[in-house]
Protein backbone atom coordinates (compact mmCIF):
# COMPACT_ATOMS: atom_id res chain seq x y z
CA UNK A 1 0.00 0.00 0.00
CA UNK A 2 2.79 2.37 1.19
CA UNK A 3 4.35 1.22 -2.13
CA UNK A 4 1.69 2.09 -4.24
CA UNK A 5 1.01 5.61 -2.55
CA UNK A 6 5.03 6.30 -3.15
CA UNK A 7 5.20 5.46 -6.48
CA UNK A 8 2.05 7.59 -7.28
CA UNK A 9 3.30 10.68 -5.66
CA UNK A 10 6.27 9.50 -7.51
CA UNK A 11 4.08 9.79 -11.21
CA UNK A 12 2.45 12.78 -10.12
CA UNK A 13 6.19 14.85 -9.48
CA UNK A 14 6.91 13.61 -13.02
CA UNK A 15 3.82 14.79 -14.52
CA UNK A 16 4.11 17.86 -12.75
CA UNK A 17 7.44 18.61 -14.08
CA UNK A 18 7.07 17.31 -17.70
CA UNK A 19 4.46 19.93 -17.70
CA UNK A 20 5.78 22.41 -16.39
CA UNK A 21 8.45 22.64 -18.93
CA UNK A 22 6.22 23.56 -21.66
CA UNK A 23 7.13 22.26 -25.18
CA UNK A 24 6.24 23.94 -28.89
CA UNK A 25 3.01 23.11 -30.55
CA UNK A 26 3.20 21.90 -33.71
CA UNK A 27 2.23 25.72 -35.03
CA UNK A 28 4.66 27.21 -33.19
CA UNK A 29 7.40 24.83 -34.42
CA UNK A 30 6.39 25.83 -37.67
CA UNK A 31 6.65 29.43 -36.80
CA UNK A 32 9.84 29.15 -35.39
CA UNK A 33 10.93 28.25 -38.33
CA UNK A 34 10.17 31.31 -39.92
CA UNK A 35 12.93 32.87 -38.15
CA UNK A 36 12.71 36.86 -40.22
CA UNK A 37 9.97 38.40 -41.47
CA UNK A 38 8.97 42.23 -42.16
CA UNK A 39 6.23 44.79 -40.05
CA UNK A 40 4.70 47.81 -42.14
CA UNK A 41 2.87 50.34 -40.21
CA UNK A 42 0.99 51.70 -42.35
CA UNK A 43 -2.08 54.28 -42.38
CA UNK A 44 -3.20 57.70 -41.34
CA UNK A 45 -0.03 58.25 -39.55
CA UNK A 46 1.95 57.99 -42.39
CA UNK A 47 -0.20 60.58 -43.88
CA UNK A 48 -0.01 63.28 -40.61
CA UNK A 49 3.55 62.10 -39.94
CA UNK A 50 2.17 60.82 -36.45
CA UNK A 51 3.15 57.65 -34.53
CA UNK A 52 -0.07 57.61 -32.44
CA UNK A 53 -2.84 59.48 -34.56
CA UNK A 54 -5.87 60.48 -32.81
CA UNK A 55 -8.67 58.76 -34.80
CA UNK A 56 -10.02 61.92 -35.65
CA UNK A 57 -8.03 62.21 -38.75
CA UNK A 58 -9.77 62.94 -42.06
CA UNK A 59 -10.57 59.53 -44.55
CA UNK A 60 -9.78 61.98 -46.97
CA UNK A 61 -5.67 61.94 -46.17
CA UNK A 62 -4.79 58.21 -46.96
CA UNK A 63 -4.27 58.59 -50.32
CA UNK A 64 -1.29 56.30 -51.56
CA UNK A 65 -0.08 57.47 -55.02
CA UNK A 66 1.16 54.05 -56.26
CA UNK A 67 0.57 51.62 -53.90
CA UNK A 68 2.27 48.44 -54.91
CA UNK A 69 2.34 45.47 -52.54
CA UNK A 70 4.10 43.47 -54.52
CA UNK A 71 7.22 45.88 -54.59
CA UNK A 72 6.99 45.48 -50.62
CA UNK A 73 6.88 41.48 -51.47
CA UNK A 74 10.05 41.85 -53.56
CA UNK A 75 11.61 43.15 -51.38
CA UNK A 76 10.75 41.56 -48.51
CA UNK A 77 12.11 38.26 -50.52
CA UNK A 78 15.25 39.37 -51.64
CA UNK A 79 16.21 40.11 -48.15
CA UNK A 80 15.69 36.97 -47.21
CA UNK A 81 12.36 37.56 -45.05
CA UNK A 82 9.78 35.07 -44.96
CA UNK A 83 6.50 36.71 -44.35
CA UNK A 84 4.92 40.15 -43.25
CA UNK A 85 2.82 41.42 -41.26
CA UNK A 86 0.49 44.78 -41.33
CA UNK A 87 -0.99 47.38 -38.96
CA UNK A 88 -4.68 46.47 -40.54
CA UNK A 89 -5.44 48.67 -38.03
CA UNK A 90 -3.54 50.91 -35.41
CA UNK A 91 -4.51 52.63 -32.87
CA UNK A 92 -5.93 55.39 -34.52
CA UNK A 93 -8.87 52.93 -35.66
CA UNK A 94 -8.76 53.55 -39.33
CA UNK A 95 -9.18 49.87 -41.22
CA UNK A 96 -6.68 49.05 -44.32
CA UNK A 97 -9.69 47.25 -45.70
CA UNK A 98 -13.04 47.66 -45.84
CA UNK A 99 -14.60 46.98 -42.70
CA UNK A 100 -18.33 46.56 -42.22
CA UNK A 101 -17.98 47.00 -38.58
CA UNK A 102 -16.53 50.84 -39.03
CA UNK A 103 -17.08 53.98 -41.01
CA UNK A 104 -13.00 54.90 -40.79
CA UNK A 105 -11.89 53.02 -43.46
CA UNK A 106 -10.06 52.63 -47.04
CA UNK A 107 -13.55 52.71 -48.16
CA UNK A 108 -14.14 56.31 -46.88
CA UNK A 109 -10.80 57.42 -48.29
CA UNK A 110 -10.13 58.87 -51.92
CA UNK A 111 -7.63 55.88 -52.48
CA UNK A 112 -8.78 53.97 -55.79
CA UNK A 113 -12.16 55.80 -55.23
CA UNK A 114 -12.53 54.59 -52.42
CA UNK A 115 -12.95 50.80 -53.98
CA UNK A 116 -9.48 49.45 -52.97
CA UNK A 117 -8.39 46.71 -50.03
CA UNK A 118 -4.94 46.68 -48.96
CA UNK A 119 -5.28 43.60 -47.49
CA UNK A 120 -6.27 42.33 -50.60
CA UNK A 121 -4.07 43.00 -52.73
CA UNK A 122 -1.04 42.27 -49.60
CA UNK A 123 -2.45 39.12 -49.53
CA UNK A 124 -2.52 37.85 -53.43
CA UNK A 125 1.11 39.43 -53.44
CA UNK A 126 2.42 37.41 -50.69
CA UNK A 127 1.03 34.43 -52.31
CA UNK A 128 2.12 35.05 -55.62
CA UNK A 129 6.11 35.86 -53.97
CA UNK A 130 5.32 32.37 -51.33
CA UNK A 131 5.81 34.87 -48.04
CA UNK A 132 3.25 34.20 -45.11
CA UNK A 133 0.99 36.80 -44.02
CA UNK A 134 0.42 37.95 -40.65
CA UNK A 135 -2.18 41.14 -39.22
CA UNK A 136 -1.64 43.68 -36.53
CA UNK A 137 -5.50 44.99 -35.05
CA UNK A 138 -4.40 46.91 -32.32
CA UNK A 139 -7.07 46.79 -29.62
CA UNK A 140 -6.65 50.27 -28.47
CA UNK A 141 -9.04 52.51 -31.26
CA UNK A 142 -8.98 55.87 -30.87
CA UNK A 143 -11.94 56.12 -33.21
CA UNK A 144 -14.69 53.43 -32.89
CA UNK A 145 -17.75 55.15 -31.35
CA UNK A 146 -18.46 52.01 -29.37
CA UNK A 147 -14.70 51.97 -27.89
CA UNK A 148 -15.09 51.67 -23.86
CA UNK A 149 -18.45 49.95 -24.01
CA UNK A 150 -18.99 46.35 -23.46
CA UNK A 151 -20.14 46.32 -26.95
CA UNK A 152 -16.83 46.98 -28.53
CA UNK A 153 -15.87 43.46 -27.99
CA UNK A 154 -18.22 42.32 -30.25
CA UNK A 155 -16.88 45.14 -32.69
CA UNK A 156 -13.14 43.49 -32.28
CA UNK A 157 -14.16 39.94 -32.86
CA UNK A 158 -16.31 41.16 -36.03
CA UNK A 159 -13.24 43.14 -37.54
CA UNK A 160 -11.09 39.80 -36.49
CA UNK A 161 -13.58 37.70 -37.70
CA UNK A 162 -12.88 39.40 -41.07
CA UNK A 163 -9.84 39.68 -41.00
CA UNK A 164 -9.25 35.69 -40.27
CA UNK A 165 -11.58 34.70 -43.06
CA UNK A 166 -10.82 36.65 -46.22
CA UNK A 167 -7.25 36.90 -46.95
CA UNK A 168 -6.37 32.72 -46.80
CA UNK A 169 -4.13 31.58 -43.90
CA UNK A 170 -2.90 34.09 -41.86
CA UNK A 171 0.13 32.83 -39.76
CA UNK A 172 0.50 35.19 -36.83
CA UNK A 173 -1.66 37.81 -35.34
CA UNK A 174 -1.22 40.39 -33.21
CA UNK A 175 -2.57 41.91 -30.17
CA UNK A 176 -0.33 45.26 -29.08
CA UNK A 177 -0.65 46.11 -25.45
CA UNK A 178 -0.39 49.79 -26.13
CA UNK A 179 -3.03 51.96 -24.23
CA UNK A 180 -2.47 55.60 -23.72
CA UNK A 181 -5.56 56.85 -22.76
CA UNK A 182 -5.43 59.51 -20.07
CA UNK A 183 -6.70 59.42 -16.93
CA UNK A 184 -10.21 60.27 -17.98
CA UNK A 185 -9.63 58.31 -20.87
CA UNK A 186 -12.20 55.91 -22.19
CA UNK A 187 -11.45 52.51 -20.31
CA UNK A 188 -11.95 48.87 -21.97
CA UNK A 189 -12.50 45.24 -20.25
CA UNK A 190 -11.64 43.04 -22.99
CA UNK A 191 -13.07 39.69 -23.93
CA UNK A 192 -9.60 37.87 -24.93
CA UNK A 193 -10.89 34.80 -23.77
CA UNK A 194 -13.40 34.70 -26.42
CA UNK A 195 -11.03 36.80 -28.59
CA UNK A 196 -8.55 33.54 -28.00
CA UNK A 197 -11.31 31.22 -28.81
CA UNK A 198 -12.27 32.81 -31.59
CA UNK A 199 -8.76 32.54 -33.03
CA UNK A 200 -8.69 29.43 -32.58
CA UNK A 201 -11.52 28.64 -34.08
CA UNK A 202 -11.04 30.44 -37.46
CA UNK A 203 -7.06 30.43 -37.88
CA UNK A 204 -5.81 27.71 -35.43
CA UNK A 205 -2.50 27.61 -37.35
CA UNK A 206 -1.86 30.93 -36.67
CA UNK A 207 0.52 32.26 -33.62
CA UNK A 208 -1.17 34.72 -31.69
CA UNK A 209 1.66 37.48 -30.35
CA UNK A 210 1.11 39.28 -26.79
CA UNK A 211 2.51 40.32 -23.91
CA UNK A 212 1.12 36.43 -22.64
CA UNK A 213 1.15 34.57 -25.47
CA UNK A 214 -0.70 32.22 -26.21
CA UNK A 215 1.37 31.67 -29.61
CA UNK A 216 4.13 34.00 -29.18
CA UNK A 217 5.47 36.90 -26.38
CA UNK A 218 6.33 40.18 -26.42
CA UNK A 219 10.62 40.44 -25.93
CA UNK A 220 9.36 43.59 -23.26
CA UNK A 221 11.70 46.07 -25.40
CA UNK A 222 11.57 47.57 -29.31
CA UNK A 223 14.91 47.44 -29.64
CA UNK A 224 15.22 43.88 -31.08
CA UNK A 225 17.08 41.69 -28.85
CA UNK A 226 16.37 38.76 -26.45
CA UNK A 227 18.24 37.35 -23.72
CA UNK A 228 21.63 35.29 -24.38
CA UNK A 229 19.68 33.29 -21.97
CA UNK A 230 16.20 32.66 -23.50
CA UNK A 231 13.98 30.16 -22.61
CA UNK A 232 10.95 29.73 -24.57
CA UNK A 233 8.97 29.33 -21.53
CA UNK A 234 6.70 32.11 -19.75
CA UNK A 235 4.48 31.56 -16.56
CA UNK A 236 1.28 33.69 -17.53
CA UNK A 237 -0.51 33.50 -14.47
CA UNK A 238 -1.36 36.50 -12.55
CA UNK A 239 -0.43 38.63 -15.53
CA UNK A 240 -2.27 40.35 -18.32
CA UNK A 241 -2.01 42.07 -21.50
CA UNK A 242 -0.42 45.01 -21.48
CA UNK A 243 0.11 47.35 -18.51
CA UNK A 244 -0.65 44.03 -16.43
CA UNK A 245 2.44 42.26 -18.52
CA UNK A 246 5.34 40.21 -16.76
CA UNK A 247 8.27 41.81 -15.45
CA UNK A 248 11.16 42.59 -18.22
CA UNK A 249 13.06 40.00 -16.96
CA UNK A 250 10.46 37.29 -18.11
CA UNK A 251 10.07 38.48 -21.17
CA UNK A 252 13.82 39.13 -22.35
CA UNK A 253 14.79 35.67 -20.35
CA UNK A 254 11.68 33.46 -20.67
CA UNK A 255 10.90 31.50 -17.32
CA UNK A 256 13.13 28.34 -16.62
CA UNK A 257 10.42 26.57 -15.48
CA UNK A 258 7.35 28.50 -17.29
CA UNK A 259 4.62 26.44 -17.87
CA UNK A 260 3.73 27.08 -21.05
CA UNK A 261 6.15 27.48 -24.54
CA UNK A 262 5.57 31.00 -25.27
CA UNK A 263 8.14 32.15 -27.45
CA UNK A 264 10.25 35.05 -27.89
CA UNK A 265 9.49 37.64 -30.87
CA UNK A 266 11.95 40.53 -31.35
CA UNK A 267 9.76 44.22 -32.86
CA UNK A 268 12.53 46.89 -33.76
CA UNK A 269 12.47 49.08 -36.55
CA UNK A 270 14.73 49.77 -39.35
CA UNK A 271 14.03 53.39 -38.21
CA UNK A 272 13.63 55.05 -35.34
CA UNK A 273 9.56 55.52 -35.69
CA UNK A 274 7.38 52.90 -36.49
CA UNK A 275 5.01 55.13 -39.13
CA UNK A 276 7.40 56.61 -42.32
CA UNK A 277 8.51 60.00 -41.91
CA UNK A 278 10.66 61.98 -44.91
CA UNK A 279 13.13 63.54 -41.96
CA UNK A 280 14.05 60.32 -40.87
CA UNK A 281 15.03 59.10 -44.32
CA UNK A 282 18.95 59.16 -43.10
CA UNK A 283 18.11 57.73 -39.69
CA UNK A 284 17.55 54.00 -41.52
CA UNK A 285 19.74 51.37 -39.79
CA UNK A 286 22.84 50.32 -40.98
CA UNK A 287 23.48 46.96 -42.43
CA UNK A 288 26.39 46.18 -39.31
CA UNK A 289 23.48 47.38 -37.17
CA UNK A 290 21.24 45.52 -38.65
CA UNK A 291 23.40 42.58 -37.77
CA UNK A 292 23.57 43.27 -34.41
CA UNK A 293 20.26 43.16 -33.91
CA UNK A 294 20.24 39.85 -35.97
CA UNK A 295 22.78 38.44 -33.53
CA UNK A 296 21.05 38.66 -30.71
CA UNK A 297 17.29 37.66 -31.93
CA UNK A 298 17.48 35.31 -34.26
CA UNK A 299 20.86 34.05 -33.06
CA UNK A 300 19.47 33.71 -29.41
CA UNK A 301 16.60 31.61 -30.51
CA UNK A 302 13.94 34.72 -30.99
CA UNK A 303 12.00 35.36 -34.48
CA UNK A 304 12.75 39.01 -35.84
CA UNK A 305 10.21 41.19 -36.75
CA UNK A 306 11.62 43.98 -38.51
CA UNK A 307 9.57 46.92 -39.11
CA UNK A 308 9.72 48.57 -42.87
CA UNK A 309 7.13 51.20 -42.85
CA UNK A 310 6.18 52.07 -46.45
CA UNK A 311 6.04 55.87 -47.24
CA UNK A 312 3.64 58.26 -48.64
CA UNK A 313 3.80 56.79 -52.33
CA UNK A 314 2.77 53.38 -50.73
CA UNK A 315 6.21 52.08 -51.26
CA UNK A 316 9.19 51.07 -49.38
CA UNK A 317 11.51 53.85 -49.62
CA UNK A 318 14.92 53.36 -51.56
CA UNK A 319 17.15 53.79 -48.93
CA UNK A 320 15.63 51.27 -46.47
CA UNK A 321 15.67 48.87 -49.75
CA UNK A 322 19.09 49.61 -49.54
CA UNK A 323 19.65 48.87 -45.89
CA UNK A 324 18.15 45.67 -46.05
CA UNK A 325 19.91 44.28 -49.54
CA UNK A 326 22.84 45.00 -47.53
CA UNK A 327 21.90 43.92 -44.55
CA UNK A 328 21.14 40.11 -46.55
CA UNK A 329 24.64 39.98 -48.45
CA UNK A 330 26.00 39.95 -44.99
CA UNK A 331 24.13 37.71 -44.19
CA UNK A 332 25.12 35.62 -47.12
CA UNK A 333 28.79 36.78 -46.22
CA UNK A 334 28.96 35.55 -43.09
CA UNK A 335 26.35 32.29 -42.95
CA UNK A 336 26.33 31.87 -47.28
CA UNK A 337 28.81 28.85 -46.98
CA UNK A 338 27.89 26.21 -43.83
CA UNK A 339 31.74 24.26 -43.39
CA UNK A 340 29.92 21.53 -41.57
CA UNK A 341 29.21 20.19 -45.09
CA UNK A 342 32.88 19.22 -45.65
CA UNK A 343 33.53 18.40 -41.94
CA UNK A 344 33.57 14.70 -40.50
CA UNK A 345 30.61 14.86 -37.11
CA UNK A 346 30.71 12.40 -34.22
CA UNK A 347 29.96 11.30 -30.88
CA UNK A 348 33.34 9.16 -29.75
CA UNK A 349 33.93 6.54 -32.78
CA UNK A 350 29.79 7.03 -33.90
CA UNK A 351 29.95 9.61 -37.39
CA UNK A 352 26.37 11.77 -36.50
CA UNK A 353 25.39 12.75 -39.76
CA UNK A 354 21.64 13.26 -38.29
CA UNK A 355 23.39 16.79 -36.79
CA UNK A 356 24.48 18.05 -40.21
CA UNK A 357 21.68 17.11 -42.74
CA UNK A 358 20.13 19.99 -42.44
CA UNK A 359 17.28 18.95 -41.47
CA UNK A 360 15.57 20.00 -37.92
CA UNK A 361 13.21 17.19 -38.01
CA UNK A 362 16.27 14.50 -37.33
CA UNK A 363 18.53 14.58 -34.65
CA UNK A 364 21.46 12.86 -32.74
CA UNK A 365 20.76 11.94 -29.00
CA UNK A 366 23.30 13.16 -26.33
CA UNK A 367 24.35 11.73 -23.32
CA UNK A 368 25.95 14.18 -21.90
CA UNK A 369 26.97 13.06 -18.40
CA UNK A 370 28.08 9.67 -19.57
CA UNK A 371 30.74 11.77 -21.20
CA UNK A 372 29.53 12.36 -25.14
CA UNK A 373 31.34 15.00 -26.57
CA UNK A 374 30.82 16.20 -30.41
CA UNK A 375 33.25 16.28 -32.16
CA UNK A 376 33.95 18.19 -35.92
CA UNK A 377 37.01 17.16 -37.92
CA UNK A 378 38.17 18.82 -40.83
CA UNK A 379 41.25 17.49 -42.96
CA UNK A 380 42.74 20.98 -43.04
CA UNK A 381 42.55 23.86 -40.92
CA UNK A 382 39.57 26.47 -41.25
CA UNK A 383 39.07 30.08 -40.50
CA UNK A 384 35.58 30.15 -38.06
CA UNK A 385 33.21 32.45 -37.23
CA UNK A 386 30.12 31.29 -36.08
CA UNK A 387 29.08 28.01 -34.34
CA UNK A 388 25.41 27.76 -34.55
CA UNK A 389 23.67 25.02 -32.31
CA UNK A 390 19.81 23.71 -32.91
CA UNK A 391 18.15 21.28 -30.19
CA UNK A 392 15.54 19.12 -31.29
CA UNK A 393 12.85 21.28 -31.37
CA UNK A 394 9.35 19.18 -30.48
CA UNK A 395 11.36 19.16 -27.01
CA UNK A 396 11.94 22.65 -26.48
CA UNK A 397 14.50 24.09 -24.33
CA UNK A 398 16.46 21.24 -22.05
CA UNK A 399 20.48 22.34 -22.25
CA UNK A 400 21.19 24.91 -19.57
CA UNK A 401 24.95 25.39 -20.21
CA UNK A 402 27.75 24.34 -23.17
CA UNK A 403 30.84 25.19 -24.16
CA UNK A 404 33.06 25.21 -27.70
CA UNK A 405 36.48 24.49 -27.47
CA UNK A 406 38.56 24.35 -30.92
CA UNK A 407 41.97 22.08 -31.08
CA UNK A 408 45.26 24.27 -30.52
CA UNK A 409 47.27 22.10 -32.83
CA UNK A 410 50.30 24.51 -31.48
CA UNK A 411 49.96 24.45 -27.81
CA UNK A 412 48.25 20.52 -28.53
CA UNK A 413 45.64 21.02 -26.58
CA UNK A 414 41.85 21.79 -26.60
CA UNK A 415 41.00 25.66 -25.73
CA UNK A 416 37.62 27.36 -25.34
CA UNK A 417 36.77 29.77 -27.57
CA UNK A 418 33.14 30.09 -26.63
CA UNK A 419 30.28 29.20 -23.57
CA UNK A 420 26.33 29.95 -23.67
CA UNK A 421 23.04 28.76 -21.88
CA UNK A 422 20.11 28.05 -23.54
CA UNK A 423 20.25 26.60 -26.91
CA UNK A 424 16.36 26.02 -27.72
CA UNK A 425 15.18 26.64 -31.35
CA UNK A 426 19.10 28.33 -31.72
CA UNK A 427 22.14 29.24 -30.55
CA UNK A 428 24.64 31.59 -32.80
CA UNK A 429 28.01 31.64 -31.03
CA UNK A 430 30.44 34.09 -32.31
CA UNK A 431 33.77 32.98 -32.06
CA UNK A 432 36.78 34.79 -31.30
CA UNK A 433 38.87 37.10 -34.44
CA UNK A 434 41.04 34.88 -36.26
CA UNK A 435 39.80 31.62 -34.83
CA UNK A 436 41.81 28.77 -36.64
CA UNK A 437 41.62 24.99 -35.98
CA UNK A 438 41.20 21.78 -37.81
CA UNK A 439 38.71 20.70 -34.83
CA UNK A 440 36.11 21.93 -32.71
CA UNK A 441 34.44 20.51 -29.59
CA UNK A 442 30.91 21.09 -28.51
CA UNK A 443 30.36 19.94 -24.66
CA UNK A 444 27.27 20.23 -22.69
CA UNK A 445 27.62 21.19 -19.32
CA UNK A 446 24.08 21.43 -17.93
CA UNK A 447 20.50 19.93 -18.92
CA UNK A 448 17.51 19.36 -17.80
CA UNK A 449 17.75 16.15 -18.24
CA UNK A 450 20.82 13.42 -18.69
CA UNK A 451 20.26 13.09 -22.84
CA UNK A 452 19.26 15.59 -24.87
CA UNK A 453 18.43 16.25 -28.42
CA UNK A 454 20.16 18.26 -30.75
CA UNK A 455 19.31 18.53 -34.12
CA UNK A 456 22.16 20.70 -36.36
CA UNK A 457 25.23 22.20 -35.72
CA UNK A 458 26.31 24.54 -38.22
CA UNK A 459 29.78 26.47 -38.45
CA UNK A 460 30.67 29.30 -40.37
C1 LIG B 1 3.56 49.67 -29.81
C2 LIG B 1 2.69 50.70 -30.51
O1 LIG B 1 2.20 51.66 -29.60
C3 LIG B 1 3.55 51.32 -31.57
O2 LIG B 1 2.89 52.36 -32.24
C4 LIG B 1 3.94 50.22 -32.53
O3 LIG B 1 2.80 49.72 -33.20
C5 LIG B 1 4.65 49.08 -31.80
C6 LIG B 1 4.97 47.91 -32.66
O4 LIG B 1 3.88 48.64 -30.72
O5 LIG B 1 2.99 49.15 -28.68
Amino acid sequence: MRQIFTLSILLLVVAALSAQTGRPTAAQQVWHEREFYLFLHFGPNTFTDKEWGHGDESESLFNPTQLDCEQWCRIAKAAGARGLIITAKHHDGFCLWPSAHSTHTVRESPWKNGKGDVLAELSAACRKHGLVLGFYLSPWDRNHPQYGTPEYNDVYVNTMTELMTRYGNLFEFWWDGANGEGPNGKKQVYDFKRFEKMAAKLQPKAVIFSDIGPGCRWVGNENGLVGETNWGTLDTAGFTRGAGGPPYDSLFHGNFNGKTWIPAECDVSIRPGWFYHKEEDDKVKTPEQLMHIWLNSVGHGANLLLNVPPDRRGLIHENDSAALMQFAALRQQYFGKNLIEKATVQIGPRQQPKLHDGKPKTASEILWKKGDVITVQWKQAQNLRFVQLKEYLPEGNNVTSFVIDIWDAGAKTYRQVGASTSIGPRKMIKLPENTRSDQIRVRILGARRTKVRLAEIEVF
